[in-house]
């Protein structure tokens, strides 16, 4: 997917209980609506979720999934022409939401959570974004840890590549993702940001998600609404440490931030290579 770069994701959750947006979009004419919404503010994707993927969040049905996503996709398609992304782990969610629109996967279980879901990809030509979570979201943070937590992200967002492009991915559709929040601590979160140049020379574009995330309530003692000064941070950090794409609910927000950051440079791009 051509983008630029850095490019900024959208978050349109239809769900009743994610972080930070939970129950906001849940209706589908409310979902379209903010969908618009962050197409007018200049979103690059939009990332269509039907599944919380929060810490401590329960597993949703196949029939319910589906029923969240398909019906807004498949209007927004018609309604905005920025590209639309699936966030699921269900193979027939992603090949149902193609078929309604979306040219996007984002799948935070990196073709783990369904054996079928690398064949959907491969066979729709969409991108991927495959995502580092240690555990599950249910219990992902419990005890969280790792022997060097950039190391062994890096080690697997590579194995998950190459399993990727065996099942027939072309490895130019791959983005890479090391999963701030999912099975980390705080300071795991930070060794990430920290050292991410490490994740994009692996040589894939990499999607970083911190927007509003619980890292940002602990070093801010901001709650989950009130946590916009420390996204733009975290977002102007990713991108100068190499994300190609930023995943965020405050897209006006973001772009502004990042517009000031580019302007004053150099900046690292998503290869690793300065300007
Ligand atoms: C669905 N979702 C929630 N957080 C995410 C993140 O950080 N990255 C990606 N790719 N998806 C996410």
């Amino acid at each position: 997917m051509n983008l630029p770069r850095p490019a900024v994701m959208g978050v349109l959750n239809v769900t009743p209980d994610s972080f930070s947006d939970g129950g906001s979009f849940f209706e589908p004419v409310a979902a379209v609506a903010h969908g618009q919404v962050l197409a007018s503010e200049g979103a690059n994707l939009i990332d269509v979720g039907g599944e919380s993927t929060r810490p401590g969040s329960e597993p949703v049905s196949l029939e319910e999934e589906l029923r969240r996503v398909v019906p807004v996709i498949e209007e927004l398609a018609t309604a905005v022409e920025t590209p639309i992304s699936i966030d699921t782990r269900k193979a027939a969610v992603a090949r149902a939401a193609l078929a309604a629109g979306a040219t996007f996967v984002n799948d935070v279980s990196a073709l783990r959570g369904d054996p079928d879901m690398a064949a959907v990809v491969a066979g729709s030509g969409a991108d991927l974004c495959l995502m580092h979570m240690q555990g599950e979201p249910g219990t992902m943070q419990d005890d969280p840890r790792y022997d060097d937590v950039v190391s062994d992200v890096t080690d697997f967002l590579e194995e998950r590549l190459a399993f990727a492009i065996g099942e027939g991915v072309a490895p130019e559709k791959i983005w890479l993702d090391p999963g701030i929040g999912f099975g980390k601590t705080l300071d795991h979160n930070l060794e990430l940001l920290r050292r991410l140049g490490e994740i994009a020379a692996i040589g894939q574009p990499v999607v970083v998600g911190a927007s509003r995330k619980r890292f940002i309530g602990a070093l801010t003692g901001r709650p989950e609404g009130d946590r916009l000064a420390g996204s733009l941070a975290a977002a102007v950090i990713a991108c100068e440490r190499g994300a190609a794409m930023v995943r965020v609910h405050d897209v006006a927000a973001t772009r502004e931030a990042l517009a000031v950051a580019a302007g004053v440079g150099p900046v690292l791009l998503w290869d690793g290579k300065s300007r």
